[in-house]
């Protein structure tokens, strides 16, 4: 139980369809309604993740269970906790991510794969995510948040940063090699590009706007694309002209909501090169490659899904030594409505962070 005074009605955002979501009090879940295996968490700080809005709006094969509560870069304390087996303790600092619960002992969690377990359970999908402030959380997944970790720099970590890092190790590409980096200025772009730099890696920032430029360059991007100067194929000879030998770079790690960035990347990376599906444009989706060329070239296409717990603790190990800091805009929680409607419009520079008590 806690010492806490914990509150018996919250405010959390509730979605009962792809409409929207209202800010409304619910109730708390008191310390004696916990399950097992679960903590109560006070949310302070939630990146909004462009999977929200996918999630909320519906546009993605998996649906919903509603009503929902999304967010899945949830910064928070332990206020609360029923598992007698988990070394978490109340007053511990974690993180809720996007793999709300996973059983932890089948073979894929075994082999650390644990997006891949079939009983995992999904922030906003099918678990209560970060967008309340008090969340009844699974231990199974909560991720402890190092003591010199800012609480609102940390929650994107809890997404962006652990999925782009363990994409760019699973490109394979090494310290001297190049990375370009559709949807650099968003989220996951913005940590992509810090994380390539800590790797040894030169990125290609591809985004739009001059604001966007500026930030990506600011964190280290060695060359920049703006894709809507260069529509449709038109990208491919640019990306490749970023390189010094012209040849493309070794790997990309798509990290842009929508299809497009799908149609080229296959084409403007080096022979023997990678390409890192991340981005999850709405169903109907499609990579482009030609397959005489994918031979001859020798060209993997590849994808990667979040990461598990020992890659979230490294990335914020990383964050956390100042190798990597995202840039966020911390807003209050009611904010939340003209974040999404920012987002859709691809105006947002770096992640927003909701502040749940603001
Ligand atoms: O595990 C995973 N694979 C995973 C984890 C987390 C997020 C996948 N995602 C997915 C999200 O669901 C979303 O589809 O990654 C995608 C990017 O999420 P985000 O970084 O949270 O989105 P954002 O902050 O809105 O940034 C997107 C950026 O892409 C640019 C926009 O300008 C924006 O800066 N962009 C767009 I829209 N079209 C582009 C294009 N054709 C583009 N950049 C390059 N080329
Ligand atoms: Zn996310």
């Amino acid at each position: 139980m806690s010492n806490e005074q914990i509150p018996k009605v919250q405010l959390a955002a509730v979605s009962d369809d792809a409409s929207g979501f209202t800010i409304k009090e619910i109730p708390v879940v008191q310390p004696d309604q916990l399950e097992p295996g679960r903590a109560l968490v006070k949310i302070l700080y939630s990146g909004v993740c462009h999977t929200d809005l996918h999630v909320i709006k519906e546009d993605w094969p998996a649906k919903p269970e509603r009503p929902c509560i999304a967010g899945h870069e949830g910064s928070g304390i332990i206020v609360a906790i029923n598992d007698p087996t988990s070394k978490l303790k109340i007053g511990d600092r974690v993180g809720v991510k996007w793999i709300a619960h996973s059983c932890n002992q089948c073979d894929y969690c075994l082999a650390g794969n644990e997006p891949l377990c079939a009983e995992a359970k999904c922030s906003g999908i099918n678990a209560q995510g970060s967008f309340q402030q008090y969340c009844p959380a699974y231990t199974s997944q909560l991720t402890i948040i190092p003591d010199n970790l800012d609480m609102a720099e940390a929650a994107p970590i809890l997404c962006a940063g652990v999925t782009v890092y363990k994409a760019l190790k699973r490109s394979g590409a090494r310290a001297g090699q190049w990375v370009a980096i559709p949807g650099a200025g968003g989220g996951l772009g913005s940590v992509a590009i810090q994380y390539a730099k800590y790797m040894g890696l030169s990125s290609i920032a591809i985004d739009s706007g001059a604001e966007k430029k500026a930030l990506t360059a600011k964190l280290g991007a060695s060359a920049w694309v703006d894709f809507k100067e260069h529509p449709g194929d038109a990208i491919i000879a640019a990306v490749k002209a970023a390189t010094p030998d012209g040849l493309g770079p070794h790997a990309a790690v798509i990290a842009s909501p929508k299809p497009e960035a799908y149609l080229t990347a296959m084409e403007y990376i080096r022979p023997f090169g990678t390409v890192v599906a991340v981005g999850l444009p709405p169903a109907g989706a499609y990579v482009k490659a030609d397959v005489f060329f994918t031979v001859l070239h020798n060209k993997t296409l590849t994808s990667s899904y979040v990461g598990n717990r020992l890659d979230c603790n490294e990335a914020l190990a990383i964050a956390a030594a100042g190798h990597v800091k995202t840039p966020i805009k911390v807003v209050p929680f009611k904010a939340l409505d003209s974040v999404y409607e920012e987002m859709a419009k691809g105006t947002i520079i770096g992640r927003a962070v909701l502040d749940l008590f603001a």
